[in-house]
């Protein structure tokens, strides 16, 4: 490329990373943010060297396949890939760049909260508050899911996994995890490795998903899986809504199979099932797992480290593919 590279950035990014893409690449934004199309994003793309995508572009195989032949790295502006079908990308050429570990942190903190505000029902507690139904103190009302000493089935044991672990410590709980692989000791820190999840169920008082969203993933929490867990368990979700199903899980809820859900991350997000919101023992949040100023700038920044590099001829510093 002779010149600022051409860049597509399909959506806003942070003021400090807007004035970085600016300075450095001759760019396609979107200053309105607005959703585009698939349509739309072609044609934008048409031209263009390469784009700064995210989640809310899907890039399936037929997408990829009809990118102008000028594009030539996409970097994402998220941790998670699934909405690229990576092997067609690497079939037509294209370099594929995320943003790992600058938002660990920032998601764990919400894999936490979202633990804390299940089982301690904060949703249903804060309800009747703001609702006015608090009357008097109730000594057996507003009980939620003792916390301290119980034992936390962790799936996927990544760099989220192990600061959700790192955190869960804190509040003395016995910690459990599947990954495909087995950790080394200085990173396992005594948790307790279970090489077939289902095996791991019967012991999760609690469960979160911190693992990435593939067709070994999808589903894996259904009505069968459910059954597997204790009576009461607590199910946490801020990896990516369709590694439960929500039908599924809904279902336990009301029931009382599974005693609470704190959810960041849904099936059709931002269409998610509405029959959550009439759930008190779910604890819901809009998929903010990395939306701290902090952590957006970073992966911002990321984004065009690995855009960069591209354009250097380096490796990127963060590649997929
Ligand atoms: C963001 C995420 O909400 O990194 C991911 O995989 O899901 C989140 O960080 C999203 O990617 C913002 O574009």
């Amino acid at each position: 490329v002779s010149g600022k590279p051409k860049l597509l950035v399909t959506r806003l990014t942070p003021p400090n990373v807007e004035a970085r893409i600016a300075r450095d690449y001759d760019a396609v934004t979107n200053p309105d943010d607005v959703i585009w199309s698939t349509a739309e994003l072609l044609k934008k793309a048409e031209g263009c060297d390469a784009i700064l995508c995210s989640p809310t572009e899907p890039m399936p195989a037929d997408v990829i396949d009809r990118l102008p032949d000028s594009v030539k790295a996409l970097a994402t502006f998220s941790v998670g890939y699934d909405q690229i079908d990576i092997p067609a990308a690497t079939k037509r050429g294209i370099k594929v760049g995320n943003t790992p570990e600058v938002l660990d942190n920032a998601t764990a903190d919400i894999a936490m909260l979202c633990l804390l505000g299940a089982a301690r029902m904060a949703h249903n507690a804060t309800t009747v508050l703001r609702t006015g139904q608090w009357k008097r103190w109730e000594p057996t009302g507003l009980l939620g899911v003792h916390v301290t000493g119980k034992r936390l089935g962790i799936m996927g044991m990544g760099r989220i996994g192990r600061a959700l672990a790192k955190r869960a410590r804190g509040f003395d709980m016995e910690i459990h995890y599947h990954n495909r692989n087995r950790l080394d000791p200085d990173l396992e820190q005594g948790a307790v490795y279970h090489a077939d999840p289902e095996e791991m169920l019967p012991q999760c008082d609690f469960i979160s998903f911190n693992c990435p969203l593939t067709d070994q993933t999808r589903h894996f929490l259904n009505a069968a899986r459910i059954e597997m867990l204790p009576q009461g368990a607590v199910m946490v979700n801020t990896a990516r809504g369709p590694v439960v199903d929500d039908n599924a899980v809904i279902a336990a809820l009301k029931s009382g199979r599974i005693a609470a859900a704190g959810l960041d991350v849904f099936e059709d997000e931002p269409n998610f099932n509405r029959a959550y919101l009439d759930l008190p023992n779910a604890f819901l949040l809009p998929h903010i797992g990395s939306a701290t100023v902090e952590t957006r700038d970073a992966m911002g920044n990321l984004c065009l480290d690995n855009l960069d590099a591209f354009f250097a001829g380096k490796p990127m510093p963060a590649p997929v593919n």
